[in-house]
């Protein structure tokens, strides 16, 4: 119809494992696309073809915006009940050290559960190879990991001591139910932009098909098992798995 808004184009990875997408950034955005009923159309993309180099990306009424959080940041504007708006100075500092630990020390434990540790890579191997096409199965996938495997030894998650890694994974989860404690959301009461990265990051963890020490660790926390299952109802319950390709 002339006059109504398209739909915002949301540029990221298709949707994997069971997962609404094996990104944690991915599945940020798009949780809280949903939880705000903004509408947007799935692009499937790449990271060779974003501005920023990374997935996801948005395009909105012409306006390309990258990284997670800038997205939020650009549908939040002014909105009266904005996220995060509410926030003091010691509430958003926590916000920012809470999403360093989910983004940064957390994610890598996804990405050394699924790339690095020999007896997750040996099932994920399997699973995404069956996913690529011929050229990507051939080569690029053995380039991907490699960078990886390289950022995670430098992170100290070394692929011959999965103890250790999982050890560091364990204690960031155990910070992460400590700080929740029984309240509903991660800041307390009310939602927050934090709880759209840990829906991606958490989710991630947790929901993945695949048993790993890490995600194990993680469900076995029910605080974090219910904030999850509230946060899933919130952003995801009208999304199903896509049939099987
Ligand atoms: N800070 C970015 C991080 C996005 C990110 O790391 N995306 C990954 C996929 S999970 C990616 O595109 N990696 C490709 C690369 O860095 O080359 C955000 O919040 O959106």
């Amino acid at each position: 119809m002339s006059g109504e808004r398209p739909a915002v184009e949301l540029h990221q990875f298709d949707s994997f494992w069971g997962l609404p997408n094996a990104s944690p950034f991915c599945m940020k955005v798009e949780g809280y696309l949903r939880w705000r009923r903004i509408p947007f159309r799935i692009v499937v993309s790449s990271p060779r073809n974003s501005p920023s180099g990374q997935v996801p990306w948005v395009v909105d009424g012409g306006e390309v915006i990258a990284d997670s959080q800038k997205i939020i940041a650009h549908f939040e504007q002014g909105r009266t009940d904005a996220l995060d708006a509410g926030l003091t100075a010691r509430e958003l500092a926590a916000a920012h050290m809470l999403r360093r630990l989910l983004e940064f020390d957390l994610f890598w434990q996804i990405n050394y559960s699924r790339w690095v540790d020999p007896a997750g890579w040996a099932r994920f191997a399997l699973d995404i190879r069956a996913r690529l096409p011929v050229p990507m199965r051939l080569f690029g996938l053995a380039l991907v990991r490699r960078r990886l495997v390289r950022t995670c030894r430098m992170l100290g998650l070394k692929p011959d001591n999965p103890r250790i890694a999982y050890d560091i994974g364990r204690r960031h989860v155990d910070a992460v139910a400590q700080w929740l404690g029984e309240a509903p959301f991660m800041l307390g009461d009310g939602i927050s932009s934090v709880d759209f990265s840990a829906l991606g990051v958490l989710g991630n963890i947790m929901r993945q098909p695949a048993r790993s020490p890490i995600r194990d660790h993680a469900n076995g926390q029910e605080n974090l098992v219910a904030w999850l299952d509230r946060m899933w109802d919130l952003a995801f319950r009208d999304w199903s798995p896509p049939e099987p390709r």
